[in-house]
């Protein structure tokens, strides 16, 4: 943690994956928003629009997926603790890994830091592979720059095979 973020009431600009795959998922990823806009010591800043995406990586129906741009007073675990916290108020199964789901809620970006603990890796490791993560971010931020990476944008080119649609 940086001195600045463990100052006392230091708030940092996150990013949040939104998808779903199982039930009636674009409702679920709309009403996955509406609860992270009511997250403790949190505010949203942003919100993209919603998409329909092939599965990477993963079987079962098309995902619709989203980002989210919050700013937080709390710390990364408990920010975590939160989105796993509402993915159980979703009904989230996990079968086995990558298995359909009723909502995914991934911690993409936490400010500027690098965090890699036995529960949670930021930036998510995958997001540069992924298009259902970075035309939404880029939809919120054009300019974005993932810590340790470099410019997200720099990073489509090698996702264009992904099919991704505007909902
Ligand atoms: N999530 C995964 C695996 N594959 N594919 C799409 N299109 N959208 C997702 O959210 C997604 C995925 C694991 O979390
Ligand atoms: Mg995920
Ligand atoms: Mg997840």
């Amino acid at each position: 943690m940086s001195a600045i973020s463990a100052m006392k009431g230091a708030r940092e600009d996150c990013y949040i994956g939104v998808g779903a795959n199982l039930g009636s998922a674009q409702e679920q990823v709309e009403q996955a928003i509406a609860r992270l806009a009511q997250l403790p010591d949190s505010a949203l800043l942003a919100r993209s629009s919603l998409f329909r995406t092939a599965p990477v990586d993963a079987g079962g129906d098309d995902y619709v997926n989203a980002v989210v741009k919050i700013e937080t007073g709390l710390e990364a675990p408990s920010l975590l603790t939160q989105l796993q916290a509402i993915e159980q108020d979703f009904g989230r199964e996990r079968p086995y890994p990558n298995a359909p789901r009723t909502l995914d809620l991934d911690l993409l970006l936490y400010g500027r830091e690098t965090i890699a603990g036995d529960t949670l890796t930021v930036p998510h490791p995958r997001m540069t592979q992924r298009a259902f993560v970075l035309i939404p971010l880029l939809q919120i931020d054009p300019f974005i720059d993932i810590p340790g990476k470099g410019p997200a944008h720099a990073f489509v080119p090698g996702v264009s095979s992904q099919t991704i649609r505007k909902i």
